[in-house]
């Protein structure tokens, strides 16, 4: 299957070094705001053990700039997405900056799966009790949260891998 994957989230959220980190296990320090939208494939393999089988996904992941004010929020390129990894930084107001991308992805793309990414893991000074916390306001809202660096690499995989797992079991086969 072929499948349209966005990350959305504020400029400098992470979402180009999550996407370097992903494909090509690359970093930089430096900081270089995404100018024009670039599609990258990546192929990822998803057993079904319910069928004895596998399903070969070709990820079409859309980087592409964005704003931060989400009244000012665009949504023409999230149309035909399947799945989008919605990123936010530790100190920003997770929750309610995690819900306005969700509201505004379902707006312009309702079948959608969404995953929550807290990214910038390393730099975030969060304890177990703050980050359950987090998790408890998100889960009645129906978001799941996964902690990601790019720097260290740490939750990156499992990022996309449970984005496709929501992916595969959404889609008829
Ligand atoms: N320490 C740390 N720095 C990160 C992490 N992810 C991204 N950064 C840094 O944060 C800055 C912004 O990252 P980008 O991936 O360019 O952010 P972006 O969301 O693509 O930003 P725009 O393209 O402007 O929308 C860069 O300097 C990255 O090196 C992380 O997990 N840990
Ligand atoms: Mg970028």
């Amino acid at each position: 299957m072929v499948k349209k994957i966005c990350l959305v989230g504020a400029p400098h959220s992470g979402k180009t070094a999550l996407l370097e980190r992903y494909i090509y296990n690359r970093w930089h320090a430096e900081y270089l705001p995404t100018m024009a939208p670039k599609v990258t494939r990546s192929v990822a393999t998803f057993p079904m053990p319910e069928r004895i089988q596998e399903i070969q996904m070709q990820m079409m992941v859309w980087d592409f700039p964005q704003v931060d004010k989400a009244a000012q929020r665009v949504g023409a390129r999230l149309r035909g997405a399947s799945g989008v990894l919605a990123l936010v930084r530790p100190g920003d107001d997770v929750v309610g900056d995690l819900g306005r991308l969700r509201a505004w992805i379902h707006d312009h793309e309702p079948a959608a799966a969404v995953l929550g990414v807290l990214s910038h893991f390393d730099e975030a000074n969060l304890s177990e009790a703050h980050l359950a916390q987090l998790e408890s306001q998100l889960a009645p809202r129906g978001i799941q949260l996964v902690s990601t660096s790019a720097k260290t690499g740490q939750g990156v995989r499992a990022a996309f891998l449970r984005l496709g797992e929501a992916v595969v079991r959404s889609s008829p086969i």
